[in-house]
């Protein structure tokens, strides 16, 4: 028998958030994943900037790009106690909740709800779709997975509410409830070793797409200190580029999309298995296109071919992960690329067209034992090398190879409160870099005219 799905987006609580590029994918490819079981899935999208019912509440229409990006509707709210301390404001970002309410109540023939979640300190977000779900559908079971119930799985356990919480990938998993709870026969389960046998993601469902992300591959093959990749996916795995370019091509028919976000750890590692064949790809079928990558890119890959193939291709959008010029905390940090390998690829990325402007280059900043002169030199190489420095603040997560000196470092209880994770607190300050100096950073930057992320 066919059971009724819903999938819920939450809201993003948070002293600043962007959409930048922001899809749910894990939850959408879940989504298609169900449909394939022969379920009938439906979606609520708490951050949908185009909600047809809010348009007719005081919020006004938030300012979008045409290429995918822009703001969200937004609530300023009461801070919870952890963050009382942070003098800004804190917001619900996107629907307001009334219509929320409204939407669940045209659900009430939903079996069970699933939920995912991004950002570990994002969670007061999921709570409070959690209780609204418990209100409007008190009997129907609430699973949640993402994020933040992998990387706090305890945390999101003992608080969150939900009747199941999954870690890491939830394919499996989902079906075996459903098979648990209703006795719903499992038809179809993707082989985890061939990407390509999942279907394409659930992106019908989203209300007025105006671009898509897309993956070509999981995991990645570094383990850099502070990333939490291989949590996530312990083995890197790779689509086949021709399907990919099938599954672009498919989204430009169906859905009329130009606007593409790449979602991978590791999209430029060994080029000739992937962009390279992808790219030339999608050019010798003629599709236009403008790819965006948000997430930082390898800069080891780059030479003259990948750099003109990236740009002749569309490639509006890049940010690499160089993260700092200093080489000691290179090597500690899992040694992903090196000083002169910035320098080549800004050097044949502008040969190939990019502007100076285009190039961003991820710097983390408030690393644990970390001081400030060490991002203002990295600042200072980035710009010597004709790329645009990017600040991107530290998050520490739990699990990962450099968690227990953040814990160390850190004057907030991070381990108990994933509030503290959030990159705007720069949580791991210290007496060599304190708050005002990042502030100082910022602003230097601000003022050579290389804008802060918005996020
Ligand atoms: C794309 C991406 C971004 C994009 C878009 C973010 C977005 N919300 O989509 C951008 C570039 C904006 C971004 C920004 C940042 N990011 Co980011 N990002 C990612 C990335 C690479 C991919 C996420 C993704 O969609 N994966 C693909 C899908 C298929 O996987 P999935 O969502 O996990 O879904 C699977 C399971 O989780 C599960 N699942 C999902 N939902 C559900 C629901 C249910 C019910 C169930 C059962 C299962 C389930 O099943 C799915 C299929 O198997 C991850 C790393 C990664 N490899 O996942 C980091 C990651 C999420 N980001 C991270 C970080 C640190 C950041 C930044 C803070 C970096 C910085 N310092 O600036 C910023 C902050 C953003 C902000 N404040 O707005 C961390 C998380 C940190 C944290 N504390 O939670 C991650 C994990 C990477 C890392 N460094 O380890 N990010
Ligand atoms: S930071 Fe980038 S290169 Fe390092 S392990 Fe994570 S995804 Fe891989």
């Amino acid at each position: 028998m066919s059971r009724n799905i819903l999938l819920i987006n939450p809201w993003i609580h948070d002293f600043s958030a962007y959409d930048f590029w922001l899809k749910p994918l894990g939850l959408l490819y879940l989504g298609s994943l169900l449909r394939q079981n022969g379920h009938t899935v439906r979606f609520i999208d708490c951050l949908d900037p185009y909600h047809p019912a809010m348009r007719k509440s005081n919020c006004g229409q938030p300012q979008r790009h045409s290429c995918g990006n822009g703001k969200f509707f937004r609530q300023i709210i009461a801070k919870p106690d952890e963050l009382k301390m942070f003098p800004r404001n804190y917001c619900r970002y996107g629907i307001l909740p009334e219509i929320f309410t409204n939407d669940l109540k045209q659900n009430q023939d939903a079996d069970i709800v699933l939920i995912t979640s991004m950002m570990t300190y994002w969670y007061p977000g999921v709570f409070e779709v959690i209780k609204i779900i418990r209100e409007v559908l008190p009997s129907v079971p609430i699973v949640l997975g993402g994020k933040y119930a992998t990387l706090c799985f305890d945390h999101a356990q003992k608080n969150s509410g939900a009747d199941y919480v999954i870690a890491g990938a939830g394919e499996k998993p989902v079906l075996q409830l459903l098979l648990d709870l209703f006795g719903e026969e499992i038809f179809f389960v993707p082989d985890p070793d061939n990407l390509d046998s999942c279907p394409y993601p659930a992106f019908d469902l989203i209300n007025n797409a105006e671009q898509l992300s897309i993956t070509t591959s999981l995991g990645c093959p570094y383990r850099c200190s502070y990333c939490s990749s291989y949590i996530f996916n312990n083995k890197f795995l790779r689509r086949n580029p021709l399907k990919v370019a099938d599954e672009i091509e498919h989204w430009q028919n169906i859905l009329n999309i130009k606007n593409f976000s790449f979602y991978d750890d590791a999209l430029l590692v060994d080029p000739e298995k992937m962009i390279i064949p992808l790219l030339r790809e999608i050019q010798k079928r003629n599709l236009s296109c403008n790819f965006h990558c948000p997430n930082g890119l390898h800069l080891r890959e780059i030479n003259a071919e990948l750099s003109e193939l990236m740009f002749s291709s569309g490639f509006k959008t890049i940010y690499f992960g160089f993260e700092t010029s200093d080489f000691n905390r290179q090597l500690q940090t899992g040694g992903k690329v090196k000083n002169k390998e910035l320098q080549n690829a800004v050097r044949h990325l502008k040969s190939a067209g990019y502007k100076t402007n285009e190039i961003g280059i991820y710097l983390l900043c408030g690393l644990p034992g970390q001081n400030s002169s060490e991002v203002k030199k990295s600042i200072a190489f980035v710009r010597e090398c004709g790329a645009r420095p990017v600040l991107a603040e530290y998050s520490p997560i739990p699990g990962t190879d450099l968690w227990p000196e953040a814990v160390a470092a850190s004057p907030f209880d991070i381990t108990e409160e994933p509030l503290y994770h959030n990159n705007s607190l720069l949580c791991c300050r210290n007496d060599d870099f304190k708050y005002a100096d990042y502030t100082e950073l910022k602003m230097s930057l601000k003022s050579q005219g290389d804008e802060p992320l918005p996020l």
